[in-house]
């Protein structure tokens, strides 16, 4: 009986570990999460009805165990480096001309890889086993965090080769949506939340009772190996990520060999223009000489090796005084309340004003006029307003009210009851509104005039050249290049972009006219749907519920637009004056290929950008939605697939890769 229960056991815990590295390293689950628990709830009886054979590296052992009174001082066999930072171009250049001139070579191979934004750890395995986990601490002494390591699931606990002593090094984080959710469950408790996703890994980290460690999802990434015996390391520091990987550590799948200093900065604006959409917060890349050979050679300046640099993105996070807030009010007549700030860099540009989003946002945050206040600036996302920096209030510091009237016209304001902004309730008798809707309806997505930018929408609504989208079309030479900053040049061209946007698509023209709730997708679900204008014109809340993802409360918004009589107007007058489009029956359209066929794209794809791949997938009839739900007929995943592959797999909804995409796109 003890037989059977001890090799049971010893399955279990072999079946559970690989699964854990499908999930963890290979990004590749192979069973749905409720299937791992019940192996894992298996595992947990067995253990509980024959404790004498648990071992302290089983994976049930994931869970936490008693506090402890201190961390244990931890002495590092092999000191952890720090990395030298480079900021600008210039210093990467410099970093590689030092290193040529050093190795006198005319070209250098690297290897690079992304900078996480977490905290440094080194691991130890005796005969393969995980023994000890340490920070980093000053580089030579760090803390012993074992127990706590031990909770963290893409730390194995086993190497898949019983190596006789090695040290692995690497960082400790927290994905963005663990983080997320970490927040919400503090909040929720009414616990402090933290500010981001390295600090909540920090605090998790340096957690006396490593049961609260185990209840917040960190993870992991190895990016170096210290001390090594009983394993022959290979000679390029790539090879030894892959030696690492081997034995069941995740390491960076955007881990990379490039050449010379030109491969550097390509990879470097890469990464950039990733980060936002990486699934954890990066601060930089590493840069390393890829040979160890020249790495010993390059040797180091105290702490830090001459072989290896880490060039850092701007920061995404700022202090600076916020002087006054205003009340912006925009398109639908949302006030929105935006911070004039004392200029600071962030973001890798100066900032001025940051958005604080709505009223109960101002509360939740207790931002006052006079504080002190961190702006975030992620990406081309909009700055924010992300915090205020506690301690350093003024004792004048001036709560904000919203007004009572709308800042632009002077109209009520009013606040539904399910919303959280307040509008302006002037409609397009706001020159605000009037202003946004024109600047909408002239954007890239909509009709693309090219040139009618929001000072030159300014100067034409407060002149009343120009009331609504229809005035554009009556718009005359003279009375343009009168205008400030207008030459006759720059009027002709406008005319000229005014003209060409007439030739549209019914997709575009009704994102156009800027009807509440109706944004792009809505708008090309809609024309789609009806083929001709005047089928929208003519449906009801009934028949527009019809369309694809249109529920009660779009088809209501459609209705409210389409009942102002001023809103048909407009909308005669744009026809009448030329703006155009094919329009074609319903008939035709169904006959394309993916027509009635939703697709959601996710992770990246190496033969084209994600728009790309919209776009074709439109052209082909098909509808691109951003999330998994019942009615998705494809998930495409590409490299880096997260939730929405997760969410397709426990629906059950066709996930094609990329090469089942492309034979599929090339039927
Ligand atoms: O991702 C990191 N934060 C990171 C830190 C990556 C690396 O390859 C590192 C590092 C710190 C030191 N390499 C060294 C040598």
């Amino acid at each position: 009986m003890t037989f059977d229960a001890k090799a049971r056991i010893a399955q279990l815990r072999t079946e559970i570990e690989r699964h854990n590295y499908r999930y963890y390293v290979l990004d590749d689950p192979s069973i749905p999460d409720a299937e791992f628990d019940k192996l894992f709830r298996e595992l947990q009886a067995l253990e509980a009805q024959h404790p004498e054979l648990l071992i302290p590296d089983s994976p049930t052992q994931r869970v936490g165990g008693k506090p402890l009174k201190s961390f244990a001082e931890v002495q590092h066999r092999t000191p952890m480096l720090s990395l030298n930072n480079a900021f600008s171009e210039e210093e990467v250049r410099a970093f590689d001309a030092r290193i040529r001139e050093a190795l006198g070579a005319a070209e250098v191979k690297y290897a690079v890889e992304p900078k996480f934004d977490g905290l440094a750890i080194t691991l130890t395995y005796r005969d393969g086993v995980f023994v000890q986990g340490a920070t980093r601490g000053d580089g030579n002494t760090g803390e012993d965090v074992t127990e706590n390591l031990r909770t963290v699931r893409a730390i194995p606990l086993h190497l898949s080769e019983p190596v006789a002593d090695v040290e692995v090094r690497g960082e400790v984080l927290m994905f963005k949506r663990d983080f997320a959710r970490l927040n919400d469950e503090q909040r929720a408790r009414g616990e402090k939340e933290f500010a981001n996703p390295r600090n909540a890994a920090a605090g998790s980290l340096r957690q006396l009772d490593s049961r609260i460690t185990a209840s917040r999802r960190l993870s992991f990434f190895a990016y170096g190996i210290g001390l090594c015996e009983g394993a022959v390391l290979p000679a390029r520091h790539d090879q030894q990520l892959v030696l690492l990987r081997r034995w069941g550590m995740p390491v960076a799948q955007q881990r990379r060999v490039v050449q010379g200093v030109e491969g550097l900065l390509g990879y470097y604006r890469e990464i950039g223009a990733q980060r936002a959409g990486l699934p954890f917060d990066i601060d930089g890349v590493v840069y390393k000489v890829n040979d160890t050979a020249l790495q010993q050679q390059l040797g180091f300046v105290s702490r830090a090796p001459r072989w290896a640099i880490a060039h850092k993105f701007p920061a995404e996070e700022a202090m600076t005084v916020l002087l006054d807030i205003e009340v912006q009010v925009g398109r639908t007549g949302a006030l929105t309340p935006v911070a004039r700030l004392a200029p600071v860099f962030v973001g890798g540009v100066t900032v001025t004003n940051a958005t604080l989003h709505n009223e109960d946002e101002i509360r939740r945050k207790d931002v006052r006029i006079g504080d002190t206040v961190i702006v975030r600036r992620a990406g081309d996302v909009i700055p924010e307003v992300a915090r205020v920096a506690v301690g350093k209030r003024p004792h004048d510091a001036r709560e904000f009210v919203m007004p009572e009237r709308c800042p632009v016209c002077g109209s009520h304001v009013a606040r539904l009851a399910d919303e959280a902004v307040w509008r302006c309730t002037g409609g397009l008798f706001c020159p605000a509104q009037r202003k946004q809707a024109l600047l909408h309806f002239a954007s890239r997505r909509a009709l693309n005039v090219e040139g009618l930018g929001d000072k030159l929408v300014e100067q034409l609504v407060d002149a009343h050249l120009v009331d609504t989208p229809a005035d554009l079309y009556k718009l005359e030479l003279p009375a343009l290049a009168d205008l400030e900053r207008m030459g006759e040049k720059s009027a002709l061209n406008l005319l000229h972009a005014i003209e060409h946007g007439k030739r549209t698509t019914l997709a575009r023209f009704i994102y156009a006219l800027g009807i509440r709730n109706a944004g792009e997708a809505t708008a090309k679900d809609l024309a789609q749907h009806f083929g001709s204008l005047d089928n929208l014109l003519a449906a009801d809340a009934a028949s527009l519920q019809q369309v694809r993802d249109v529920g009660p409360v779009v088809a209501q918004s459609i209705v409210d637009f389409l009942a102002e009589a001023h809103n048909r107007e407009v909308i005669a007058q744009l026809r009448a004056s030329g703006v155009h489009w094919p329009e074609h029956g319903q008939r035709q359209m169904t006959e394309l290929p993916f027509s009635g066929k939703t697709f959601v794209l996710t992770g990246t794809l190496a033969a084209m950008s994600r728009d790309e791949a919209r776009e074709k997938l439109e052209a082909l009839g098909a509808k691109v939605s951003g999330s998994v739900s019942k009615k998705t007929d494809y998930v495409v995943a590409g490299a880096e697939a997260g939730s929405k592959l997760d969410k397709a797999q426990e629906l059950g909804v066709v996930v094609l890769d990329e090469q089942q995409f492309m034979a599929l796109l090339n039927e």
